[in-house]
């Protein structure tokens, strides 16, 4: 054997001094090359409005890579090409059935849509139109690169195997290669830590407070995080949720939650005798939630000119609840569908649609489909926001048709305007089979609620180009969506077959209160400002116009589907929902018995209002006469033990929603 002198033993290992970092580094480098390349390719496919990758959003990219790979490093080179190649497989795999979902659902794969079987299967029959020869690009490393270096890696450790002794002269101090290697590894994590965490935390000091935790839209976190930053935040989220968190309940909550949902069932249960039980059987059920449409517009006038006047009139005809109140919190627009379609309380922190949409409820889609109905959920606007696709395939829906099934003919806003929704969704709606359920989320009257020039057509006078003078016209074109829409009802046969219903899903998010009282005329105490603040119309119009006229009783959204459920005679003494029935024969006869509680703990009985202090002290929490706005001073305890039992019903909710004790509570 051919021995080398000490000289030329020295400068081989002078070269390796430079050469081994640099080729540790290499590959590596390579891989994040590669992958990014990728990244900027599923980007530019996507392509979501407002989202486009820039520079920044690049180097977060870059981080991500890192930190996925960083620990490659460390292992030795054979190891650490195929720790690299198996890496590029398996992310290239999860970026390419990312953009495949996204096609589809306009939504990135979470952990909870793998858990759900539904989701990922209704791509089955679309799958061949999903895919696009541009996507050969994600694969054509694998084809140039990776299998050339697999081979040349499979050989080179078969030849190392059968020759150890001749290479062993080129390894310098196996130590201080592990020292290298482990300085490289770390290296790179910190890099990679950096390029992430610094943006992630300068979006949630600014623009993107509430990222994490109102969390409304995957794509949201996909914009500031990238798409590996995306997936490792939702497996945390998840691990975190479903593991690690306190999950354990007692036996007692369980029961304290039966408990409540029975005596809760039973009241529903006792007005099952009540004559409009059954009363209208069988018929179509049409129900709007309007985007921010409060109830304080209703049936005032902009200089003389009525705001909302198709809906004045249909009041007219219709039963309208004037002291109707939304109960949504950090998940806005979902809390408000959760609650009128599901009768639970939204969660203290994110949405239900989006932290628990793989658990079961008893839902007013299903109720009725079990009944004999179709049921169809309508919105133009993307599937994946507010988790839908996952949440309606859950809550029973036939169809969810979204911005997909849109001819977008009237551009408004983020999508497409309501009148042309409303004629699109009727179109569907004439074929379908009776009776069905149609449930239709508007989108025009959005903040900031800015209407293309032809669509103001109301004089807002000195609020004209303010964001509530923006707020009245785009109400006043809603007003408008809806009259045209009944006329459409109308003119189709199925309005004397259906009750007809809307709803508002929250507030405007106007914060000043100067243009409130300036457009109502008068100062406002605080009860009126809570009322006005969440208070929404709920109108139902009943066929021949029957029961029409305005009822001041207090009701909320999760009073919706108990409603529903009421007239069309289907028992919900089973069901785990908190509302009771609103349209009975002898309203008033309830009315003393009816709490209507907020997230926060506050609520209303129609006599008083309890709002709780925002610091927690009970010392400073206010109790309210309801109708004057007069502190009530003759009795301090007056609103105790409606705030104990608004506690109460939080809590059975929670568990409810947390624990996916919907289907236990009742035995069936
Ligand atoms: C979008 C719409 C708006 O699909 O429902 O949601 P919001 O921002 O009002 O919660
Ligand atoms: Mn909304």
């Amino acid at each position: 054997m051919n021995i080398p002198s000490r000289s030329i033993k020295r400068r081989r290992q002078r070269t390796s001094f430079y050469a081994i970092p640099l080729l540790i580094a290499l590959e590596p480098l390579l891989f994040i090359g590669l992958m990014l390349f990728k990244l900027i390719l599923f980007d530019r496919l996507v392509h979501v409005p407002n989202m486009a990758m820039n520079r920044d959003d690049l180097l977060t990219a870059a981080g991500t890579l890192a930190l996925a790979s960083f620990w490659t490093l460390w292992l030795p080179p054979q190891g650490r090409r195929i720790a690299l190649i198996l890496l590029n497989i398996i992310l290239t795999a999860i970026i390419y059935a990312d953009l495949i979902y996204f096609r589809y659902f306009q939504d990135l794969i979470s952990v909870p849509v793998l858990m759900q079987a539904g989701q990922v299967g209704a791509l089955g029959e679309s799958i061949g139109s999903l895919l696009n020869v541009v996507d050969l690009w994600f694969f054509a490393d694998w084809l140039l690169l990776l299998l050339p270096l697999a081979v040349f890696t499979f050989f080179r450790i078969r030849s190392n195997r059968r020759t150890p002794m001749q290479l062993s002269y080129l390894k310098p101090n196996r130590l201080r290669i592990a020292i290298r290697r482990l300085v490289a590894g770390i290296a790179l994590f910190i890099m990679g830590f950096m390029l992430v965490y610094v943006p992630v935390h300068k979006a949630k000091q600014t623009w993107a407070a509430e990222l994490f935790t109102g969390n409304w839209w995957n794509l949201s976190l996909y914009n500031v995080t990238g798409v590996l930053g995306f997936h490792g935040y939702d497996l945390y989220r998840y691990a975190n949720e479903h593991w690690f968190q306190n999950s354990s309940v007692t036996a007692e909550q369980i029961t304290e939650a039966k408990q409540w949902f029975e005596t809760r069932a039973a009241q529903r249960k006792a007005l099952e005798s009540d004559a409009l039980f059954g009363k209208y059987k069988g018929k179509n059920v049409i129900l709007l939630q309007l985007e921010a449409f409060q109830s304080f517009v209703i049936n005032q006038r902009m200089n003389g000119v009525e705001v909302t006047p198709n809906i004045n009139k249909l009041i007219g005809s219709s039963i309208y609840f004037s002291n109707f109140y939304h109960q949504t919190a950090q998940g806005r627009t979902s809390d408000a569908d959760l609650a009128a379609n599901v009768s639970l309380q939204p969660l203290p922190s994110g949405s239900v649609f989006i932290r628990y949409a793989q658990h079961d409820y008893d839902s007013m889609p299903q109720t009725l489909k079990d009944h004999g109905y179709t049921a169809n959920v309508f919105h133009a606007y993307d599937g994946g926001f507010w988790n839908r696709n996952m949440m309606y395939d859950r809550l029973g829906y036939d169809n969810f048709f979204s911005k997909n099934s849109y001819y977008i003919d009237e551009p408004i806003g983020w999508s497409l305007g309501d009148k042309s929704f409303f004629k699109q969704s009727v179109d569907r709606m004439v074929n379908e089979k009776q009776p069905f359920y149609s449930f239709l989320i508007s989108l025009s009257s959005h903040h900031p609620y800015q209407l293309p020039k032809s669509a103001q057509t109301l004089d807002v006078g000195t609020f004209k180009n303010t964001m509530f003078g923006n707020y009245l016209e785009a109400i006043h074109y809603v007003d408008a969506a809806i009259g045209s829409l009944v006329e459409e009802l109308k003119a189709t046969g199925l309005w004397d077959q259906s009750i007809f219903m809307f709803y508002g899903d929250h507030d405007n998010s106007i914060r000043e209160w100067e243009p409130f009282e300036a457009f109502l005329g008068h100062p406002l105490n605080e009860t009126e400002q809570f009322r006005i603040l969440k208070g929404i119309p709920f109108v139902v119009h009943l066929p021949n116009d029957e029961r029409a006229g305005t009822y001041e009783q207090v009701g909320g959204q999760l009073d919706i589907t108990p409603t529903v459920l009421h007239l069309l005679g289907i028992s919900s003494a089973d069901q785990t929902m908190i509302g009771t029935p609103l349209i009975t024969a002898q309203p008033d006869k309830q009315q003393h018995q009816k709490r209507i509680v907020f997230r926060n703990g506050a609520f209303t009985d129609g006599a008083v209002l309890y709002l709780p202090a925002e610091d927690g002290l009970p010392e400073h929490s206010k109790c309210y006469a309801f109708t004057t706005g007069e502190e009530v001073t003759t009795d301090p305890t007056a609103c105790n033990s409606g705030a104990a039992a608004a506690r109460l019903e939080l809590e059975a909710s929670d568990l409810v929603i947390e624990h996916d004790l919907v289907k236990s509570m009742f035995a069936r």
